[in-house]
């Protein structure tokens, strides 16, 4: 049960910071398979959502091993996403990005999926999952507290410093929930080694997924999800359908 103080942070700070949320066999076994994923994956690796200079990246990570739907079906986490965008909601994509040692730059300024929330509230909320600390040096995520209720999104391509910011930073294994409505953003790597999370994030069922999942998996994922999984990826709805099948071919993800 979430208690009453991490929901308060959650509605007035826009995050909440989970310390020592993964167990450490569950967290060997999380970097052994996306370090896998890189080395087979190599130059084509992000490729179903997007690359980024300075970072390393792999999506689509519900496809690529049980693992993954074991992670964003877990019930405190689900409890979190819930409380911020409602139980009507669905998993938006399975990214990693791993910062590169010495990157150079902070990313920009940014809400994700450039969402405003509605009159019907928020609808994207992400959870960072730290599978290396999280240091000043080494490209932990900046983030402004209170910045989800401001409905405006920063300016497009600010890297610099702004009022307010904070610096995450956390042991391997914490998970960060955060309102996607918040600005925030991975800052440079100034160490000689990566530095690695998962972001599994989420939506608000009349919204469309970053990555359509039904088209992504295949059949024999789909065939081992749990119903509560199935449901979270939105395999049966039929208006998902509509809307991810749409948004897909916009971005070229689909023919
Ligand atoms: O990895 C991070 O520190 C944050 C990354 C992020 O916000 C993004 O890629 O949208």
């Amino acid at each position: 049960m979430l208690e009453q103080t991490e929901r308060r942070q959650l509605d007035e700070l826009g995050y909440l910071v989970l310390p020592g949320f993964v167990p450490p066999r569950m967290l060997a076994e999380l970097r052994d398979r996306v370090e896998a994923l890189w080395e087979q994956e190599g130059s084509e690796a992000g490729s179903e959502f997007r690359y980024e200079s300075g970072a390393r990246r792999l999506a689509n990570l519900v496809d690529k091993g049980a693992i993954f739907a074991e992670l964003v079906s877990m019930p405190k986490i689900l409890e979190c996403i819930e409380h911020v965008i409602g139980p009507a909601c669905k998993l938006s994509s399975l990214n990693a990005r791993s910062t590169n040692p010495n990157n150079g730059e902070s990313q920009p300024w940014h809400v994700d999926a450039g969402a405003i929330a509605d009159e019907r509230g928020y609808w994207v909320c992400n959870s960072v999952w730290m599978l290396d600390d999280f240091t000043v040096e080494n490209g932990a995520t900046r983030m402004i507290p209170r910045s989800h209720t401001w409905r405006r999104l920063p300016d497009a391509g600010n890297t610099g410093p702004l009022e307010g910011e904070e610096l995450v930073t956390g042991e391997a294994g914490t998970v960060v929930i955060m309102n996607a409505h918040m600005w925030h953003g991975g800052t440079a790597n100034r160490t000689d080694r990566c530095r690695r999370a998962l972001h599994a994030f989420y939506t608000r069922n009349d919204r469309p997924q970053q990555q359509y999942q039904k088209a992504l998996l295949r059949p024999e994922t789909v065939a081992a999800l749990t119903p509560q999984q199935r449901r979270l990826l939105a395999i049966d709805d039929v208006e998902n359908d509509r809307l991810s099948s749409a948004m897909s071919r916009m971005s070229g993800f689909l023919k």
